[in-house]
């Protein structure tokens, strides 16, 4: 329809000078004034027409002058309700339009009192309901061929009022024609292959455009606790490391790592092996890579190794991370690789993979928050005090450690904090020192120790939340009415 209404517009206007008003060509095409208005925007976008807004006073029916303009005056309606053998006046008076009509249709001298039957009846034959052909003059828009008077008269019965009513004067545009010119809004492959974009319009961009404000969206609550943690690290002077790479070789995954081959954590039962690639193209130096071999296979650096054969091969295999260690492992590598050593506090909060059973609280995939140290001498006391400020900035200030073991870090601990709700230790992390036979083969100093930790994203968010099966927080089960926030639950409260 709006098509065919820009069309009948754009023929319109070629026949004026100068322009016309919006408003007359919506009476004239007997159409909405907002159908012209959508109309003329969309032609005014191609540049074929002019807009000016104006502003005009417009006569409009009332609510009840809208009613007299389709059934006619109450007058009309009294003499029209008038049988020709008359009837009582209470009879009329009981009419919605009685009491008004009744004395109009007598001053009118439409109707009259019979005498003799003290009746009402037709004093003429036919009337000519002039109250209404003037509404609907005024509800076609040819008010002017009303005098003052007229006017008055209907507005004072409350059956016209005098409206300001914007509309626009339309002109012809700087591309005008009278045929719709599509505009092109995008450059295709297609056009440019074949060179027909020299023959088409393109939509100019409209900088102006303020384009869709969502109306509505939460955050996904893992992702506020991130922002949380993520200021958390900062405040401490942590970099956030680069973890924009799910998939891993094996040899960052594990083999720098000083995780053996063979290690149970390795198989298919636990790490999600990629097919295609199945591996990785991208390698340390050879010499770095040597070494490795070396420390797994002979040992080295005070330590015996693992003494097996260890095959490159198996470092090539991709995976999908099984931790953001692997990211650490690579960063510690290139701090290896500076003229000079500097220390560095880094942190990364990022999701890695598991092939493991699932249950309430477990998927095959978590986000893992890691916090990492490099410094000259550091101890298990460093390790031990920074874990106590990265937790109490949380609100945990009870912690003990437990003696634990991971291939990468020796002295490894467990790390606990006694819930106050449930009037327990609940483990809220793990951490150790890395390895010299992980460290010394990327060259780093050897009085050079690298404290490190990690802790599930997931948890804290599920206490916070208080949710119990995490398909309520990931996956395609979460109910869309959102948790509503709350303040952040400490672990010992
Ligand atoms: O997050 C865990 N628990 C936790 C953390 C915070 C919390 O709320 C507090 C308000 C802040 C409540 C609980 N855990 C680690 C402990 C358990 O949940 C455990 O059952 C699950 N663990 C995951 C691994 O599961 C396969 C959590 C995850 C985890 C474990 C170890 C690391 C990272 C994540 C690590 C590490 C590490 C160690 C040394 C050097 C570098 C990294």
């Amino acid at each position: 329809m709006t098509h065919s209404v820009a069309e009948t517009l754009l023929c319109c206007i070629e026949k004026v000078d100068d322009g016309v008003d919006s408003l007359y060509i919506a009476t004239e095409l007997e159409v909405d004034h907002q159908v012209i208005i959508g109309a003329m925007n969309s032609l005014e976008a191609h540049g074929q027409v002019g807009l000016q807004p104006r502003s005009s006073k417009h006569w409009e029916l009332t609510r009840e002058g809208s009613e007299i303009a389709e059934l006619g005056s109450h007058e009309a309606r009294v003499f029209g309700s008038t049988p020709v053998g008359g009837t009582p006046k209470t009879e009329l008076m009981k009419l919605a339009f009685g009491k008004v009509g009744f004395n109009k249709a007598m001053a009118n001298e439409w109707i009259r009192v019979d005498k003799k039957t003290d009746r009402i009846v037709k004093a003429v034959e036919n009337i000519e309901d002039q109250v209404r052909e003037k509404l609907l003059l005024v509800q076609r828009g040819q008010a002017s061929q009303l005098d003052d008077k007229e006017k008055n008269d209907l507005k004072r019965r409350k059956l016209i009022s005098e409206v300001m009513v914007k509309s626009f004067w339309i002109s012809k545009g700087s591309s005008f024609s009278t045929t719709i010119t599509k505009q092109e809004t995008e450059l295709t492959a297609e056009m440019i292959a074949s060179g027909n974009w020299k023959e088409k319009k393109f939509k100019p961009y409209n900088f102006e455009a303020k384009g869709i404000a969502p109306d509505c969206g939460y955050l996904h609550p893992l992702m506020k606790v991130r922002t949380q943690f993520r200021q958390i690290f900062l405040e401490m002077g942590f970099t956030e490391m680069p973890t924009n790479n799910f998939i891993e070789s094996s040899f960052w995954n594990f083999d720098s790592l000083f995780q053996p081959q063979q290690h149970p954590a390795r198989d298919q039962h636990d790490t999600f092996f990629l097919s295609d690639p199945a591996l990785a193209h991208e390698f340390p130096p050879e010499e770095y890579l040597e070494r490795v071999k070396k420390v797994h296979s002979e040992g080295g650096y005070g330590s015996q190794g693992y003494k097996y054969d260890w095959k490159i091969e198996e470092a090539q295999k991709n995976v999908l991370r099984t931790h953001t260690t692997a990211v650490s492992s690579r960063m510690l590598y290139a701090l290896a690789q500076q003229q000079n050593f500097t220390p560095v506090k880094f942190f990364s909060i990022d999701r890695v993979f598991r092939n493991e059973t699932v249950d309430a609280t477990h998927l095959a995939e978590f986000h893992q928050i890691e916090g990492v140290v490099a410094d000259y001498g550091l101890t298990l006391g460093d390790l031990m005090g920074i874990l106590h400020q990265f937790f109490t900035k949380l609100g945990i200030t009870k912690l003990r450690f437990k003696p634990a073991y991971n291939p990468y870090t020796e002295p490894s601990m467990e790390v606990f904090s006694y819930h106050e709700g449930l009037k327990k230790w609940v483990e809220v992390g793990n951490s150790g020192m890395f390895r010299p036979e992980m460290l010394l083969p990327m060259g780093l100093p050897d009085d050079v120790s690298v404290i490190a930790w990690g802790l599930s994203l997931e948890r804290p968010t599920m206490i916070k939340y208080g949710i119990n099966n995490i398909r309520e927080l990931v996956g395609h089960k979460v109910p869309l009415k959102m948790i509503h926030d709350s303040p952040i639950c400490r672990l010992d409260s």
